[in-house]
């Protein structure tokens, strides 16, 4: 078998963190690796070349010519499986795969249990929620994928979980999920400069549950189940309905809520969780679910879950000036995320949001995102490129236009009443304007940090 891949000629598409660590995983393994990236001087070349200075390297335009030379492509996730180039080479007998197959591969005969998760929203919440469950089950954890370290940097290693973000990226190249453990936790609109119509989008993220040992499924959208084609194994949640197998909501005495597992055992009150909103009990129930299917014991899920206070950058409280609330969810880069931000601090009757928004639209739709506006903000600050895309649909509600984060802030402050908050979820990706969206919301902190 070793000798066979051995003489497989591979081509490693796209470097990057995901093209530069499936080079070293193959050329450590001897395989013939020829590498190509769009870009003339792509980041982690110079690391690859360091370490194989004998790499065959080609960078500018994809020659299709070199690509139908190779017995498998192993494709970035920053390139879509739709470009011609790739086509042809799949049309051409070529293989087509991404990381996460040669790191499945590779697992084949361990014990190894990998927990898959996509979604529009709520990924990396959910993902280092289950990585810091897994963690106290046990130390031989890695948590990595589109959350930022590619799987393949964890190969080799006697691991008992791997908790694995997975993007419709990464998950357009995906050919079977090995037994493993997945989820989708829901489907929004998002990404659609780069798929043909939801539909496409919805196809990549399905890809997650083929081949999957156990799911998770979340009720409350259709999509997440891949119509009732999933394993006999599943554990399911609601926001809305009981459930059976799995995890729903009770209201309870005091008002609050409680998660609540197969219709009677109160696992957790929400008065005892840090995470806030809705979404994030539908993020909590999908990780108990998570947990529950890959044997970690109840009472580690929720003490883990009870100590976590989320993500930077996901709602997160910033500061109060003057009875002003500041908050950072400037990972709220599409519609979906958007409305659950304004969903889950939002009170229809205070309207008590000033909400920042605007950047690169991704070529969403912000009809929904209007009307959402409309039951929760008091007024709304836009910036960035497709700023007035979203002008579009704000109908009646006061809105203004910025060029810097620094105006919109200013702004925002100028125009709150005391008990307001001010929101970051701009519902847009960042790059018009900012680094990524960690640069986005650490400007935002930092310019609030600033104000008087
Ligand atoms: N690119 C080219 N030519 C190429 C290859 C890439 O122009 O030949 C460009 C593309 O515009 C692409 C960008 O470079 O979008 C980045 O691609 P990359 O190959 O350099 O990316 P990596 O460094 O390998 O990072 C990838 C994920 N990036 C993308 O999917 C775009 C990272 O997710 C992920 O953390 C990393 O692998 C490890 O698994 C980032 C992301 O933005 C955070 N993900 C999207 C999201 O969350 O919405 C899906
Ligand atoms: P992702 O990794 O999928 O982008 P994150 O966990 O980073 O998800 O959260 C990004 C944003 O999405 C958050 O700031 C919040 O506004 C929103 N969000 C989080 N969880 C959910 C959910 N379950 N449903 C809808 N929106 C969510």
């Amino acid at each position: 078998m070793e000798q066979q891949l051995n003489s497989k000629k591979y081509a490693v598409v796209g470097l990057g963190m995901t093209g530069l660590s499936a080079a070293r995983y193959l050329l450590s393994k001897k395989r013939s690796v020829l590498i190509m990236d769009t870009r003339i001087n792509p980041p982690g070349l110079k690391e690859l070349t360091e370490q194989y200075p004998n790499v065959r390297v080609l960078t500018g335009a994809l020659d299709p010519e070199k690509l139908i030379e190779v017995d498998e492509i192993i494709l970035s996730p920053g390139l879509s499986v739709h470009l011609p180039e790739i086509q042809h080479a799949i049309k051409s007998g070529v293989q087509v795969s991404g990381d996460i197959d040669l790191f499945l591969e590779q697992l084949d005969s361990t014990q190894t249990q990998v927990i898959a998760i996509t979604g529009s929203n709520g990924k990396s919440t959910v993902t280092a929620l289950v990585g810091e469950m897994a963690r106290a089950a046990s130390s031989r954890t890695a948590v990595c994928g589109n959350i930022g370290v590619p799987v393949l940097d964890f190969v080799d290693r006697d691991l008992d979980f791997v908790v694995l973000e997975l993007s419709s990226f990464q998950l357009e190249t995906l050919n079977r999920m090995s037994g493993h453990i997945a989820t989708i936790l829901n489907i929004s609109e998002d990404h659609m400069d780069r798929y043909e119509s939801i539909e496409d989008y919805v196809r990549a993220k399905q890809r997650i549950l083929m081949g999957s040992r156990a799911v998770v499924v979340n009720l409350d959208d259709d999509y997440t189940t891949c119509g009732q084609n999933y394993p006999a194994a599943h554990v399911d949640y609601s926001l809305e309905v009981s459930v059976k197998n799995g995890f729903s909501l009770q209201v309870t005495e005091d008002g609050n809520k409680a998660i609540l597992f197969n219709g009677d055992e109160i696992w957790v009150n929400g008065s005892q969780l840090k995470l806030k909103g809705l979404h994030n009990l539908a993020n909590i129930m999908a990780a108990f679910s998570l947990g529950q299917l890959a044997g970690i014991r109840k009472e580690i899920m929720v003490d883990v879950a009870c100590r976590f206070a989320g993500l930077d950058h996901r709602c997160e409280w910033v500061a109060e000036k003057n009875g002003t609330v500041f908050i950072d969810d400037s990972k709220g880069t599409n519609v979906g995320a958007t409305i659950a931000a304004l969903r889950g601090l939002g009170d229809e009757s205070l309207k008590h949001i000033v909400l920042i928004a605007g950047g690169i639209g991704k070529g969403a739709d912000f009809h929904e995102l209007g009307q959402m506006i409309q039951r929760f903000c008091r007024k709304v600050i836009l910036i960035g490129q497709d700023a007035e895309l979203i002008a579009k649909h704000l109908n009646s509600i006061e809105h203004l236009f910025t060029d810097t984060l620094q105006n919109a802030v200013d702004k925002a402050y100028e125009v709150a009443k005391p008990g307001d908050l001010v929101l970051l979820s701009p519902a847009c990706a960042s790059m018009d304007m900012f680094k990524n969206f960690e640069d986005r919301g650490n400007q935002f902190k930092r310019i609030v940090g600033e104000l008087q």
